[in-house]
Formats: C-alpha cells, sequence, structure tokens
C-alpha cells in the first residue's frame, strides 16, 4: 500500500501516472462518444444545449490535463528520463509524489464540477462573460478553477524535478550536447510549463476574484476588458499546445532511430535547435487565435508571419526524421507503424495550421470545424499516436511481458482508419462554416457527420482492442529475453516468470 502511496521511486510513480492517464483517457473517450453521438444527426439527442457544452468542456479538460500531460510527461518522463541520463531517480523524489498526488483531486473537482448545478460550459478556453457570474452563476466554474489551480501546481513541481535532474544528475562524460533527444523535449517541455502555467494561474485567478470578489479585471462595467482575459489565456494556450506535442517528438526520434537501426537520429543537433525554436517561437504568437476580436492589421501581419516561422524548424523534424528512417528495412515493427503514421498525420494537421496562421483566412475559419479538425489531427494523430507508439516500443521495459504482435497490428489499422475517418469530413464541415461547440446542424452538414460518427466509433473499437491486448499479455505472462541487445529480436519465453528477469539490460539508453 505504502509503495504506492507514499513512492519515491520514479518507475513506480511513472507507472501510477500511466495507470491515471489511461483511466482519465477512458473518461475523456466515453465523453467524446457523447459529442459524436449529439452530432451523429441533426436534432436534439442530449435534449440540453448547456449539458452538450458541459460535455465538450471536460472532454477536452480531461484529454489535456489528465490524459496527453500525465501519460506524457509523468508516465513516459518519469520512466525514461532518469535511466536516459543513468540517473537513480529523479532529483526530488517526495516532490515526484506530490506532483502525482495533486492530480486525483484535481480531476475530482473537475469531474464533480460537472455534475453540480448547470456544469461549465465554456469550453476550455473559460472566456469570460460567459464564464463570469452572469452567465455561469453556481460553483461548477469556480471548482473548474480549482481544479485547473491544483493540475497547475502539479505541473510546476515536476517541471522543477525535471529541469533539477537533467541540469545536475547527468553522468560527468554527459554534456547537453550529447543528452538524448527524449531529454532535450522533456527538458524544453518543462521550461515551457514553468513559463507559461504561472500566467493561466494568474488569468483564472483574476476570473475568480471577478466572479466572487466584485472585482472587474475582465468586465467593461467596472473598467476591465474581457480580450485582457483572452491575451493572458492564448500566452498560456499557445505554449501549452506545444507542451502537448514536445515530449511526443523526443519519444518519436528514439522509436524511428532505434527502427530504423541507425545509431544516432539524422540531425541531431539541429533537432535540439529545432524544438528551442519551436519552444521560444510558441511564446510570441498566441493571438493568432485571437483574429477575430477586431485586431489593427500591423498586429494581424505580425502575428501571422512570426507563426508561419515556427512551420520551419517543424520542418526539420519532419525532413530529419524521414532522413533517419532512409534505408531501413521494409518490414515495420508496430511501435514503426504508429510512429510512421505520426510523421504522416501530424504533417497534415500542421500544414492546416499554417493555413489557419493567414489572418484574413482564420476570419472565416476561426470557430469552425476546420479549426476542431486541425487540433484533432496534431492531437489525436499526433500526441496520441506518439504515446502509442511509445507505449508499444516501451511495454515490456515497464512491466516485463510482450503484447500480441498480430492483434497490435488489427488494432494499428483499426485506429488510423477510426481517426482518419472522424476527422478529415471535419475539414470539409468547416469550410463550409459549421461552427464548434454547438449541438445541431443544418441538415445539409448530415453526411460528414454522420460519417464522422462512425469513424468515432471505430477508434473507440480499436482503443477497447487495445484494452484487451494489454490485459490479455499481463495475463499470459509472456516474459521479455534480449538478444544482444537488439530489441527487434526480442524472443518469446513463455514458462519462465518475469521476476526472474533483469531489465537493466534493455539498451533504452540510446543517442
Ligand atoms: Fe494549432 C488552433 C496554427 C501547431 C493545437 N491549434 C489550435 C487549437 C489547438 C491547436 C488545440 O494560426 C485550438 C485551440 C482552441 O481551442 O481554440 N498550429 C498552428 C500552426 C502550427 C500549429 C501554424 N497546433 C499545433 C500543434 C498543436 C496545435 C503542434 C498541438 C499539438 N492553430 C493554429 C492557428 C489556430 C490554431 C492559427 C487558431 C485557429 C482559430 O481560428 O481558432 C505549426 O506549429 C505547425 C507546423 C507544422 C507544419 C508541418 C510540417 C512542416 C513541413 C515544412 C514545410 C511546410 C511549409 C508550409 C513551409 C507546417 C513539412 C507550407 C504551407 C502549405 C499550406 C503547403
Ligand atoms: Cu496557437
Amino acid at each position: 500500500m505504502n509503495k504506492w502511496l507514499m513512492s519515491t521511486n520514479h518507475k513506480d510513480i511513472g507507472t501510477m501516472y500511466f495507470i491515471f492517464g489511461v483511466w482519465s483517457g477512458m473518461v475523456g473517450m466515453m465523453l467524446s462518444m457523447l459529442i459524436r453521438m449529439e452530432l451523429n444527426q441533426p436534432g436534439s439527442f442530449l435534449n440540453n444545449d448547456q449539458m452538450y457544452n458541459v460535455i465538450v468542456t471536460s472532454h477536452a479538460f480531461i484529454m489535456i490535463f489528465f490524459m496527453v500531460m500525465p501519460i506524457m510527461i509523468g508516465g513516459f518522463g518519469n520512466w525514461l528520463l532518469p535511466l536516459m541520463i543513468g540517473a537513480p531517480d529523479m532529483a526530488f523524489p517526495r516532490l515526484n509524489n506530490m506532483s502525482f498526488w495533486l492530480l486525483p483531486p484535481s480531476i475530482v473537482l473537475i469531474l464533480t464540477s460537472s455534475m453540480i448545478e448547470m456544469g461549465a460550459g465554456t469550453g476550455w478556453t473559460v472566456y469570460p462573460p460567459l464564464s463570469s457570474n452572469t452567465a455561469h452563476s453556481g460553483p461548477s466554474v469556480d471548482m473548474a478553477i480549482f481544479s485547473l489551480h491544483l493540475a497547475g501546481i502539479s505541473s510546476i513541481l515536476g517541471s522543477i524535478n525535471f529541469i533539477t535532474t537533467t541540469m545536475n544528475m547527468r553522468p560527468k562524460g554527459m554534456n547537453m550536447d550529447q543528452a538524448p533527444l527524449f531529454v532535450w523535449s522533456v527538458l524544453i517541455t518543462a521550461t515551457l510549463l514553468l513559463l507559461s502555467l504561472p500566467v493561466l494561474a494568474g488569468a483564472i485567478t483574476m476570473l475568480l476574484t471577478d466572479r466572487n470578489l466584485n472585482t472587474s479585471f475582465f468586465d467593461p462595467s467596472g473598467g476591465g476588458d474581457p480580450i485582457l482575459y483572452q491575451h493572458l489565456f492564448w500566452f498560456f494556450g499557445h505554449p501549452e499546445v506545444y507542451i502537448l506535442i514536445l515530449p511526443g517528438f523526443g519519444l518519436i526520434s528514439h522509436i524511428i532511430t532505434q527502427e530504423s537501426g541507425k545509431n544516432e537520429s539524422f540531425g541531431y543537433i539541429g533537432m535540439i535547435y529545432a524544438m528551442m525554436s519551436i519552444g521560444l517561437l510558441g511564446f510570441v504568437v498566441w493571438a493568432h487565435h485571437m483574429f477575430t476580436v477586431g485586431m489593427d492589421v500591423d498586429t494581424r501581419a505580425y502575428f501571422t508571419s512570426a507563426t508561419m516561422i515556427i512551420a520551419v524548424p517543424t520542418g526539420i523534424k519532419i525532413f530529419s526524421w524521414m532522413a533517419t528512417m532512409n534505408g531501413m528495412p521494409m518490414k515495420m515493427s508496430i511501435s514503426m507503424m504508429w510512429a510512421s503514421g505520426f510523421v504522416f498525420l501530424f504533417t497534415i494537421g500542421g500544414l492546416t495550421g499554417i493555413i489557419l496562421s493567414n489572418s484574413s483566412i482564420d476570419i472565416i475559419l476561426h470557430d469552425t470545424y476546420y479549426v476542431v479538425a486541425h487540433f484533432h489531427y496534431v492531437l489525436s494523430m499526433g500526441a496520441v499516436f506518439a504515446i502509442m507508439a511509445g507505449f508499444i516500443q516501451w511495454f515490456p521495459l515497464f512491466t516485463g511481458v510482450l503484447m500480441n504482435e498480430k492483434w497490435l497490428k488489427i488494432q494499428f489499422l483499426m485506429m488510423f482508419l477510426g481517426v482518419n475517418l472522424t476527422f478529415f469530413p471535419q475539414h470539409f464541415l468547416g469550410m463550409s462554416g459549421m461552427p464548434r461547440r454547438y449541438s445541431d446542424y443544418p441538415d445539409s452538414f448530415t453526411s460528414w457527420n454522420t460519417l464522422s460518427s462512425i469513424g468515432s466509433m471505430i477508434s473507440m473499437t480499436s482503443i477497447l482492442l487495445m484494452n484487451f491486448i494489454i490485459m490479455e499479455s499481463l495475463m499470459s505472462k509472456r516474459t521479455v529475453v534480449f538478444s544482444k541487445n537488439n530489441y527487434s529480436s526480442i524472443e518469446w519465453l513463455q514458462k519462465t516468470p518475469p521476476q526472474e528477469h533483469s531489465y537493466s539490460e534493455l539498451p533504452i539508453i540510446m543517442k
């Protein structure tokens, strides 16, 4: 019991983050299925528009703060980062425990917030005046704010831990220009978190006092300005989207390098500078989320240009991954299928981002399903594909057992089909003007919406299959045998119990 509750072990804490993240992912997925059921055909299914918006809001919060971040940073970061730099554990093991245990109370707050009174139907952006006490009276929005406070504290403490570990606990011979790319990706992500989260905390605390203590930071009738909230939110919000993808970039680099049989990633130093540029530029493009607030043309020109420049370091990453793959065997491992799926689909999502960055085009597309399609290509097919690739790649390290490869392949193909069927049609809906965060639509949008809902059911089935594959592997206990540090020549040894193996021989440390 205390092994988990009071754990100071980076692997056990990493495992708890994985379990927490997967559980939240299931909740987030069920909410998304409710969304797709409501939108499957015109007319009302839930018969409650406020509830629909509460579901959309909870879905986003849970997927971002309780699924992607805990799994990528908490799960993979805790498990792999100390091992990759050869450290015995994280720098502050008890702080690490506290970072994790702040999350359960935080998710309880966000879930109860949606179950009491009217719920928080504000969207994950929580813009006033919709989130003010006039449009959202009752404690739901306040509880959502407290939930974000806790999740934010958790992330800030975690970031301090990762930065300190990376800086102070490397062996003497390992300079930063020799550190593995995943270590770099987590270091940069932690820096972004440390610089952006306090701004979000400030914004939502100002909202809290506006709601409860009669301040008027965002209320024009008291001299405030709701646009100020949007600036503060997106100064956090844009770096946040790179926080969601950068650790995935790190995972993908390792998987592609390893599975292509190379010793190091193509353009290793360039990959580091690309991630640093993406992180840095991520702080100066925030107003591309606010082109419709009535900005002057110079400001629009600046934010459009600055945003487009991010395609350059991102392109460096894409082309370096492809160069690393050059000459690899045609027969792919399952994790390599996810990794190549990532490179392909993330690029599609990135290109629609470039289209949205044109301020004049964005006036048309803002708040339509085109934006929803864009961010699900970079998240559901970027971040989630990176998580799946990493999870399958390192599953033997985490658990000591092997999954069924044939089922994993079927599961990959189902998921690939499902997510594309769900989100590709949303580009067309967006370009035809279908707005996001509405529970109904005109009849002319029916076909693409039905197709999208069918796609979401295929994705859900593939996730259920993944659960089954994991359970089957844990129950059958096919243990791992490593031959000469070659990961792809893992053999199955059915009879030996997993405890008899030492996993320290695993070749996870690589450049
Ligand atoms: Fe984004 C909205 C622009 C990357 C996530 N994004 C969102 C939202 C989320 C999100 C969650 O400018 C919605 C937030 C909300 O709730 O309202 N995004 C970009 C751009 C990039 C980008 C330019 N986004 C991401 C990543 C995310 C993410 C990564 C999470 C993982 N995004 C926007 C804009 C909006 C937006 C607008 C606001 C829309 C609105 O109206 O609300 C870039 O980082 C993407 C770079 C990647 C590539 C692909 C690889 C590069 C290659 C090099 C060659 C390409 C070139 C481009 C030279 C570009 C291969 C040529 C152009 C062609 C069209 C061919
Ligand atoms: Cu952005």
